[in-house]
């Protein structure tokens, strides 16, 4: 029997293996995360090794990134999602998607392995070298960190092949590209940088691996190389990996919140579409605001700073049209618009303080302290993951046919968006006081924010337990879909404008 889940090809499976590998990444994570808090819950050493600290700090932001939520967004909700929204039969590759998930596993297991042999890899997720190379880091642990992320690249690279395909080739008729709904449109677009930034990320580290192990000089001066190539080389990505991090969501809330509003289609729906294809081109075009502190000249200060801040014009048509969605509506405080609605406060928040991190010389004041760490965990920790906790209060029922507690889904909710404003606001205050990032303990002066953290940190601890278990208590009680208000029995559930023809009807609303 368990070859039916080993080998299955099927959409709808295979997005059930992300979200259990992905719930599985996400304790590991955020058991990590409760080591760096109780690090530094207090001044002085807890652990009592800066190193394995800094291992911690990196193995949280991979685990948290890579195998949580990567896998659940665009494994989990994507696969499941697209091809039903597509009115297709499944994947374009049924075949490469099983073999996309399965690449998840080893490569998680070798990066949570670089963790435990030698002295682990204490470089942060950026690997920056001259750190990451062999003579800071010898020993196989960064060597087996780099193989981890070629192992996760492919399986991300064969995906993102994949979802490009379906959404081109396998539409079915009436579905035409300015009829698709906004998930699908935002898991496209993400698949595309997926697609031309992944391999920039995997030449790096490469180099990095021959660097380290073949005596070439890529990110070496000695031999003639440039360390910054590779701070280039790792942007060019990475900020790309940003937009990946929280385009899906996106398209998430955008359903969510034009189905809660009761509207047939979002606000502007055409204009979110351009609004995530903006975002996606400029996403390539900013990477070096990660680099302010490196020495550029000023007029390549000045193109990044302004470029970077021209982003926020098409996430405030994101923002706007969310709102303009919800305006006029009627609708109740359903968990999933909870959720959305702190999406859409928190994110922008974060988005706020990443333009005033663009600025290039207010950030060669706060690059690298926790200012940094307050902006990105806002848009992520409360941006990414609230996005999938929406996604899962909206969709739990069409995955198993059971629907949660809503009651339970609302305290946790709140007791989630306590925990992590408690944990991260703070991190503001200690930024702008100059606390720097990746450090394992602090002068007195910065106690009292960062016993505050870790209080909050203990709330969201709180609130993902009761998560597990609203999740076991869904799935032990076995109640039924309630279609009531809350539950709209409608198309719109899954589709916000469907086609005219209604030529892809044939939706499976249960899978047991
Ligand atoms: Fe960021 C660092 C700038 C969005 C994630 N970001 C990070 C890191 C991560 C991350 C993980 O320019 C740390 C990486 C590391 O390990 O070192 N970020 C921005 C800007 C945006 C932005 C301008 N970031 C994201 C998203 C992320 C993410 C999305 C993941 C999900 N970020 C930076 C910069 C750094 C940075 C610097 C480097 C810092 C350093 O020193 O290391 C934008 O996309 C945000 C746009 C969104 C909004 C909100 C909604 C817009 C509205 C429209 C009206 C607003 C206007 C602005 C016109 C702006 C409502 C007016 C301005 C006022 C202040 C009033
Ligand atoms: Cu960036």
């Amino acid at each position: 029997m368990t070859q039916r889940w080993f080998f299955s090809t099927n959409h709808k499976d295979i997005g059930t293996l992300y979200f259990i590998f992905g719930a599985w990444a996400g304790m590991v994570g955020t058991s990590l995360s409760l080591i760096i808090r109780a690090e530094l819950g207090q001044p002085g050493s807890l652990i009592g090794d800066d190193q394995i600290y800094n291992v911690v700090v990196t193995a949280h932001a991979f685990v948290m990134i890579f195998f949580m939520v990567m896998p659940i967004m665009i494994g989990g909700f994507g696969n499941w999602l697209v091809p039903i929204m597509l009115g297709a039969p499944d994947m374009a590759f049924p075949r490469m998607n099983n073999m996309s998930f399965w690449l998840l596993p080893p490569s998680l297991t070798l990066l949570l392995a670089s963790g435990m042999v030698e002295s682990g890899v204490g470089t942060g997720w950026t690997v920056y070298p001259p750190l990451a190379g062999a003579v800071a880091h010898a020993g196989a642990s960064v060597d087996l960190g780099i193989f981890s992320l070629h192992l996760a690249g492919v399986s991300s690279i064969l995906g993102a092949v994949n979802f490009i395909t379906t959404v081109i080739n396998m539409r079915s008729s009436g579905m035409t590209f300015d009829r698709m709904p906004l998930f699908v449109w935002s898991v496209f677009i993400t698949a595309i940088l997926l697609l031309l930034s992944l391999p920039v990320l995997a030449g790096a580290i490469t180099m990095l691996l021959t660097d380290r192990n073949l005596n070439t000089s890529f990110f070496d001066p000695v031999g003639g190389g440039d360390p910054i190539l590779y701070q280039h080389l790792f942007w060019f990505f990475g900020h790309p990996e940003v937009y990946i991090l929280i385009l899906p969501a996106f398209g998430m809330i955008s359903h969510i919140v034009s189905q809660e509003s009761n509207k047939k289609k979002p606000f502007g729906a055409l204009g979110m579409i351009y609004a995530m294809l903006s975002i996606g081109l400029l996403g390539f075009m900013v990477w070096a605001h990660h680099m302010f502190t490196v020495g550029m000249d000023v007029d390549t200060r000045a193109y990044f700073t302004s470029a970077t801040m021209i982003i926020a014009v098409p996430t405030g048509i994101k923002v706007f049209s969310w709102l303009g969605t919800l305006h006029g509506a009627h609708f109740t405080l359903t968990p999933s618009l909870l959720w959305s609605l702190g999406f859409i406060f928190l994110f922008t928040v974060g988005g706020l303080t990443g333009i005033v991190l663009a600025n290039s010389s207010i950030d060669i004041i706060l690059h690298d302290t926790y200012y940094v760490v307050a902006h990105f965990h806002y848009v992520l920790s409360m941006g990414a993951v609230f996005g999938i906790f929406a996604g899962i209060a909206h969709w739990f029922p069409l995955f198993t046919g059971v629907t949660l507690n809503p009651k339970w889904l609302k305290v946790q909710f709140t007791a989630m968006f306590i925990g992590v404003n408690i944990t991260f606001f703070p991190q503001h205050f200690l930024g702008l006081s100059g606390m720097p990032r990746r450090y394992s303990d602090y002068p007195d002066a910065y106690s009292t924010w960062n016993v505050v953290s870790s209080i909050g940190s203990s709330i969201s601890l709180v609130a993902v337990l009761l998560f597990v278990f609203i999740i076991w208590e869904g799935l032990a009680s076995k109640r039924p879909i309630l279609f009531n208000s809350f539950m709209p029995t409608s198309i719109e559930w899954i589709h916000p404008y469907p086609p005219a023809d209604h030529s892809y009807m044939e939706i499976p609303l249960l899978t047991a």
